[in-house]
């Protein structure tokens, strides 16, 4: 099993750049934002809850978004890896994820992380929130609070996978194609 997590801020890429890996290197695609947002949309329990946090730029509760996770993993049996985007987002869910991945005998091969500038983040989200109808991209003071919350909560999970020396740096910015080149570059070299 080969298991990658991409890693970086609100807007910096990951499910664009997700979208393309799974393609090429036939993993399963695991991104918290988009099964919270199919909960959402489906009215379910569950999405009503989500709903409150992302709205004012929160995460969702760690207990809920690694239910979810577990469910998927249990669901996918005989995938080749995982494509891990947007999650772990707390150092809690790093823990569990490692946990979950060892009940499975595999572990994450590499954490690739999207480096892109604030401004640049704000303009590509607000230009998002003009046609995707999702709410946390249309107020920049949303915006504003998701990155504060990436520096406090998230930031620091970078760390746990830098002592195990899966993490690695990526120049987000510049046209999609040439992000997913160096990408691949990284991903083709680990999966050797
Ligand atoms: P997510 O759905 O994970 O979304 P994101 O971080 O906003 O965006 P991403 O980095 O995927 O950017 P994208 O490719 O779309 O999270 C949303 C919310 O869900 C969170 O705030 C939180 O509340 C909740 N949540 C999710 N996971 C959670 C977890 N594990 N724990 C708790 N809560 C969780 O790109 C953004 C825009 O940039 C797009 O419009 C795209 O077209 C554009 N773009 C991409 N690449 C570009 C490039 N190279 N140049 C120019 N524009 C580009």
């Amino acid at each position: 099993m080969f298991n990658l997590i991409l890693f970086g801020p609100p807007g910096s890429g990951k499910g664009t750049q997700s979208e393309k890996l799974v393609e090429k290197y036939g993993l399963v695609h695991l991104s918290t934002g988009n099964l919270l947002r199919e909960e959402i949309a489906n009215k379910t329990p569950l999405g009503m809850e989500a709903k409150n946090f992302m709205d004012k730029g929160q995460l969702v509760p760690d207990e809920v978004v690694i239910g979810m996770i577990d469910n998927c993993l249990d669901h996918h049996k005989d995938a080749k890896g995982f494509l891990f985007d947007g999650f772990p987002r707390t150092a809690a869910q790093a823990e569990a994820l490692d946990k979950l991945l060892l009940l499975k005998n595999t572990s994450i091969a590499a954490v690739l992380a999207l480096e892109v500038t604030e401004e640049e983040l704000v303009k590509r989200l607000l230009n998002r929130g003009k046609t995707s109808g999702r709410s946390d991209d249309t107020d920049e003071s949303v915006i504003r609070k998701r990155f504060a919350v990436y520096i406090n909560e998230t930031e620091p999970v970078a760390g746990h996978y830098k002592k195990e020396k899966k993490f690695q740096t990526i120049k987000g910015e510049g046209s999609v194609d040439d992000i997913f080149d160096s990408l691949s570059a990284v991903i083709d070299k680990k999966m050797k």
